[in-house]
């Protein structure tokens, strides 16, 4: 009885990626873990008789029929990944030795895991908070140096320590308040003097502004920062867009309107992911096909942070209006074919000729401006701006309370919304649901 409780326990997956290759990886966790691979590891140990953190290489069979040659790697707990005991089977990548393998494990007692289990379990087991174990899935899908470098942070507990940093400095504020309300019969006592009150809610709000400005730079290195090229028919945008790319993804002729839909494809520019929208030429027409091709131009236009304004030296027509852009886009204005004639222009270049550099240069400048923020902690995740938005305004609510001099107990409510809002992201205060869409997330195997 004690043993089928137990067994349900131990969970099985295939760990790198679906498909052959040189080796794949099965990971094995909880408590009936390293009593399950014994079952099939035939090697110079019994894998129960080694030591945490060693490697054994020997092979997997059953009733006389040998599956594979493998190297074990045991982790005992609390000393693995997920908190658990742990055994790492590393087999030959076939993707036949692979499934073959996982149906000897569920065989032998291992049932198969859900998606993002593992690290649901080190998130359970207390091995990492709730944000730490968000930022394992973000470091999977990580697409580019900086994307990386926000969720490696987090994972090591950079947000997490500022989370941890707020809460301490509003815990503090709401003791103080707390004693006053102990003392509530005597109103002449005032131990939590207001000014110092004050000045642990201003730095406390500071911290929160901060942090959610990040989201902006946050979110634009996570999705990639958006770049369209706008312009007339034939300033060259597609060849641009080439030029950009070093690559012949759009196609490029003197004829007027060759580009009929958006074209899009990514670039990395100093470790950050760009999405560059090639579009169709902007111009009055009667042409239904264009006409369609140019709505969508306007709207790569509308969800560009940077806006490429291509004109053609030789005629410039303009297509943007400035007022028109979102108080937060970036227009840069693009003088073209100056092998043909120069304008006098901060940014003039040659698309044909790849003469590119003054574009790339204020690209650059841009990227880095879009993506970059003061706070040390980035913030990339929705759900973390969104309970840092609702703490905030939680804040708002204490200063108010104070400055008109509500009652203690009333500021203490809206003190503890900020504090479970924060507690969300850490995941100290979470609801079954809430876990279930994050875990959703993730594949399986991890
Ligand atoms: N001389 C010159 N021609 C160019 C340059 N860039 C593009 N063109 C030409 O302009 C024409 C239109 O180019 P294309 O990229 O299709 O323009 P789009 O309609 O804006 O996408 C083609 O014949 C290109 O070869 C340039 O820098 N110099
Ligand atoms: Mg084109």
């Amino acid at each position: 009885m004690s043993t089928l409780m137990e067994l349900k326990d131990t969970i099985c997956a295939i760990s790198t990626a679906f498909g052959s290759a040189g080796i794949a990886v099965i990971r094995v966790s909880g408590s009936e873990a390293i009593a399950v691979v014994d079952r099939l590891f035939s090697g110079r140990h019994r894998l129960s008789e080694v030591a945490s953190h060693s490697a054994h290489y020997g092979t997997i069979e059953r009733a006389g029929t040998t599956l594979d040659e493998v190297i074990c790697t045991v982790f005992r707990a609390p000393h693995s990944f997920t908190g658990e005991d742990t055994v790492e089977i590393a087999c030959h990548g076939s993707r036949f030795i692979q499934q073959e393998l996982l149906r000897w494990l569920t065989d032998a007692g291992a049932c198969l895991a859900d998606r993002g289990e593992f690290t649901k379990r080190a998130f359970m087991n207390g091995r990492m908070d709730l944000a730490q174990a968000e930022s394992v899935a973000d470091l999977i899908a990580a697409e580019s140096a900086a994307e990386k470098d926000i969720a490696l942070n987090q994972l090591r507990g950079g947000i997490s320590g500022k989370i941890g940093e707020l809460r301490e400095q509003l815990l503090t504020f709401t003791s103080l308040l707390e004693l006053e309300l102990d003392f509530a019969d005597h109103e002449e006592l005032e131990f939590a003097d207001r000014t110092q009150l004050m000045d642990i809610l201003q730095k406390a709000e500071a911290m929160i502004k901060s942090l959610a400005d990040s989201f902006e730079a946050g979110n634009a290195i996570k999705q990639g920062v958006q770049v369209a090229i706008v312009g007339a028919p034939n300033a060259g945008k597609s060849t641009l867009l080439n030029a950009l790319l070093g690559d012949e993804r759009a196609i490029v002729s003197d004829i007027r309107g060759t580009t009929r839909d958006t074209v899009e494809d990514t670039m990395m520019l100093n470790g950050v992911l760009v999405r560059l929208t090639d579009t169709a030429g902007i111009q009055q027409t009667s042409d239904r096909i264009e006409q369609m091709g140019i709505e969508r131009s306007l709207q790569a236009l509308r969800k560009a942070h940077i806006v490429i304004e291509l004109l053609d030296s030789t005629d410039p027509q303009p297509v943007v209006d400035e007022e028109e852009l979102g108080e937060r886009q970036v227009l840069l204005r693009v003088y073209n074919k100056k092998d043909i004639r120069s304008q006098k222009s901060e940014i003039s270049i040659s698309a044909k000729n790849r003469d590119i550099q003054p574009l790339l240069t204020r690209l650059e400048e841009e990227v880095g401006r879009l993506t970059q923020h003061s706070d040390s902690v980035l913030v990339s995740n929705i759900r973390h701006y969104e309970a840092l938005s609702r703490a905030a305004k939680a804040l708002v609510s204490v200063r108010e309370g104070l400055e008109d001099g509500l009652s203690g107990e009333l500021i203490a409510m809206d003190l503890h919304d900020a504090l479970d809002a924060l507690g969300e992201i850490t995941g100290q205060v979470s609801s079954q649901e809430v876990l279930n869409t994050i875990f959703e997330r993730f594949c399986i195997g991890k």
